[in-house]
């Protein structure tokens, strides 16, 4: 593990994405049956990212203590931050911000030391290459919410398909890798519709290892990650090894105007302090707004919890 991800105690997680429009849950709005998948992408053409500073994000990030940051590069949706070659389910192609986001955000954030970490979802629930695998294999009858391009295969996988998929992945992997200068950190999440030997682990993380030997990879990989993830909840005891506890502010990851279940600063500074002195890292969660502004309320609580560890570290 190295050195630096052990001693940053803090990273800032950013869910970023064309959720944001509508306020709704990121991806799971319309796996969930929310909302059908058609309206959910509806929401690319409200997305603007008008008021997008990067600068300003890094800023916020380097004030909050922070050490290093992971942003959404495509989240279970399939829509990429990024241009990518290979999907024109991305920002620029398809939505009214025609930018590459993850550019400037790794521009900013690399500028002032801040580790850069890219989050990306193995599942692609837009991809027609990526059927879902269902539990006991049973496909439901209406596919117009859950992942569309699941079909009723008797819990068998096409491997053609499968293999056409596993090809793409690499190869947006392989841009997000090469096309931002050094990636510190990939925080993968997703890997539990397929099995490792599916992943084709541990050849895939070789793969990724090839772009940096020092990259760090979160443990979202079937058992292959460097580090363990829980999510929402401090263990109870020291897990054993490298971790990093991840918290939403409110109770979303994404923005979602309605949830107003913020959690204090105060209960913020707890929190952190609990999992440092388990030797954990935490990474908390903002939802920046469709534009890319960030609500004032989750901007206090980074500024807050930033002013706290200083005045701590000195004494
Ligand atoms: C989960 C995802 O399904 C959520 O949407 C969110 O991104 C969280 C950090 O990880 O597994």
């Amino acid at each position: 593990m190295q050195k630096w991800f052990e001693e940053a105690k803090l990273g800032i997680f950013i869910h970023y994405g064309i959720y944001a429009v509508d306020g709704v849950a990121e991806s799971w709005s319309f796996y969930n049956g929310r909302m059908s998948h058609e309206d959910y992408m509806k929401q690319l053409d409200g997305f603007t990212a008008s008021k997008f500073d990067a600068e300003h994000w890094a800023d916020l990030i380097e004030k909050s203590g922070a050490k290093y940051s992971v942003l959404t590069t495509k989240h279970h949706d399939g829509v990429a931050l990024f241009d990518t070659q290979y999907s024109d389910l991305n920002v620029v192609k398809k939505t009214p911000a025609k930018r590459d986001l993850i550019k400037e955000y790794a521009e900013a954030v690399t500028k002032r030391g801040i580790r850069l970490g890219m989050y990306y979802s193995l599942i692609d629930w837009s991809h027609p290459d990526y059927p879902s695998v269902f539990e006991g294999g049973k496909v439901p009858e209406d596919l117009s919410t859950v992942n569309k391009f699941s079909y009723p295969v008797d819990g068998v996988q096409d491997e053609a398909t499968w293999q056409k998929f596993l090809e793409f992945n690499n190869n947006q992997l392989r841009e997000i890798m090469t096309n931002y200068g050094k990636v510190d950190l990939l925080w993968f999440d997703g890997d539990w519709e397929r099995s490792a030997e599916q992943w084709n682990l541990p050849a895939f993380k070789q793969y990724l290892q090839s772009f940096n030997p020092d990259l760090i990879i979160n443990s979202r990989l079937q058992g292959h990650g460097d580090y363990k993830t829980p999510e929402q909840g401090i263990p109870i005891t020291r897990p054993e090894g490298p971790w990093e506890f991840c918290t939403t502010i409110n109770q979303s990851w994404g923005y979602v105007p309605t949830d107003n279940k913020y959690k204090s600063l105060n209960q913020i500074i707890r929190m952190f302090c609990d999992c440092i002195s388990l030797g954990g890292n935490m990474l908390l969660d903002i939802g920046p707004m469709e534009d890319g502004t960030v609500d004032k309320r989750q901007e206090d609580i980074l500024l807050g919890l930033g002013d706290w560890i200083r005045t701590h570290e000195e004494a």
